[in-house]
């Protein structure tokens, strides 16, 4: 197939591009790189030194023999991504290309406006980019857990059947997401339900839980070849951090009393999902919604699994929750239908935790620790960032006095 990879410079972007590729797919990928951006925003940086784009792409042709088309630009303009549709005339788009972090979409009011607007527009771009061009094109698109909250019953897989006063309909499952992040990905799903709906397109949601892990058999071919791994208060996920903070002598950030469960899964399951969703595609105007992770854990059972992992002595510390959450509460999600295409899980185990460790073990000298801490309250409409020489942008400072 020829698959377009959209935030191909991405955490997972870049691992599902040489995946794809390496699997026999024609692969182009496209990104605007503002996701090294932030990074330069915040004075931090992937633990995991990762090369350029198109670096990495010429190491992957010397290495594997596959060609790696590269477009530079920015969903959020309309004519790029028209133009970009036409010239690689995919069959199918797979859609990481977003603003991902949670605590980065609630810093401030610029923060929260330009994720939504980022996340939001480059996909309504992006839909009548595929309408235009060719309706048939698979949109494959990223969305999270996160989207569904914790609900007091059952999470299932986008829709619910539901009897009201005597009738009965099936519907999109009740959305009661923790972040203007979270919120953007809501939006997105009711736009692309939308366009399946009144345009005929193909989609498939992927609502993926929390991803960890850093290797997959493609990067490890070339040192070159690594993707990024984020440790940070504002991008590090749960896992990917509490195995750094082992590793640099800090305790276990665990938020509150750890009692939040999420959906989690491996890196290397990230790549056979969005590859078997690609491989069956959803039909002319549909939309489905694949709940997107393997197991769940607590937070606080995480922190005690990465504990028992690491070779040296960690400590876990419960810190005041900077975000609004339940911390106890009914967590049971279905995930069958990645199962059913023939998905195959990697679970979390000491072994794998071993390696993670393993891989941050050689990276340790590189490791922020001043970038560690949360340092971003949800309670707050302006918060103040800490992190290593970062500067602070007139709107900050403008927020933060107007806060004050
Ligand atoms: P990432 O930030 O590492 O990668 C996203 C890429 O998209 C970056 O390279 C960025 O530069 C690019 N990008 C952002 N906005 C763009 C725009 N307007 N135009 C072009 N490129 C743009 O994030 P990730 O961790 O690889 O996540 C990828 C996707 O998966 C996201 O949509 C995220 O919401 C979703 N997701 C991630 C996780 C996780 O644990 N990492 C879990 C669930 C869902
Ligand atoms: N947490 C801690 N300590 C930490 C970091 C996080 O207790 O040091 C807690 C948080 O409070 C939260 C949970 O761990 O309850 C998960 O936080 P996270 O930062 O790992 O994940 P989240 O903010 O939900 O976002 C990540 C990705 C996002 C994706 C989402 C999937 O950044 O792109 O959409 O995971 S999901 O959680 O299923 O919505």
């Amino acid at each position: 197939m020829r698959i377009l990879v959209l935030g191909g410079d991405g955490y997972l972007g870049w691992p599902v591009a040489l995946h794809l590729s390496g699997r026999g797919h024609e692969v182009g990928v496209v990104d605007n790189f503002a996701r090294r951006q932030y990074d330069f925003e915040m004075g931090v940086d992937s633990l995991v030194p990762i090369k350029h784009l198109q670096h990495r792409v010429r190491v992957w042709e010397e290495v594997s023999g596959l060609r790696i088309t590269i477009y530079v630009g920015d969903l959020t303009n309309a004519p790029f991504v028209h133009r970009t549709l036409e010239e690689f005339a995919p069959d199918a788009i797979v859609h990481f290309a977003e603003q991902r972090s949670a605590p980065y979409s609630m810093i401030d009011q610029q923060h929260a406006v330009y994720t939504q607007v980022n996340n939001v527009v480059g996909t309504l771009n992006l839909l009548y980019a595929i309408a235009d061009v060719n309706p048939e094109i698979h949109l494959v698109k990223l969305g999270t857990m996160g989207e569904y909250g914790t609900p007091n019953i059952d999470i299932e897989e986008g829709f619910i059947e539901i009897t009201h006063r005597g009738r009965t309909d099936v519907l999109p499952y009740p959305k009661q997401p923790g972040s203007f992040y979270h919120l953007s990905k809501v939006h997105d799903s009711h736009n692309i339900m939308f366009a399946c709906r009144i345009w005929g397109l193909r989609s498939t949601d992927l609502n993926q839980g929390i991803v960890y892990g850093q290797e997959t058999p493609e990067t490890v071919l070339h040192p070159d070849l690594a993707t990024r791994f984020d440790y940070d208060g504002v991008f590090g996920t749960v896992l990917n951090r509490f195995c750094v903070q082992a590793v640099a002598g800090h305790p276990l950030t665990v938020y509150g009393t750890g009692g939040q469960t999420r959906g989690m899964l491996d890196i290397r399951d990230t790549l056979a999902c969005v590859e078997l969703a690609c491989l069956h595609p959803a039909e002319p105007g549909e939309y489905r919604v694949f709940n997107q992770f393997t197991e769940s854990f607590s937070v606080q059972q995480l922190a005690e699994m990465v504990v028992d992992a690491y070779s040296g002595t960690a400590e876990i510390v419960h810190l005041d929750n900077p975000r609004v959450e339940e911390h106890e509460h009914y967590y049971r999600a279905a995930h069958t239908k990645l199962l059913d295409l023939g998905l195959v899980p990697h679970l979390l185990n000491s072994r794998t935790l071993t390696s993670l460790l393993s891989v941050v073990e050689r990276h340790r000298d590189r490791v922020q620790l001043e970038a560690i801490e949360p340092t971003v309250a949800w309670r707050s409409t302006a918060s103040v960032l800490r992190t290593s020489g970062a500067v602070r942008s007139e709107s900050w400072a403008e927020a933060e006095t107007s806060d004050a």
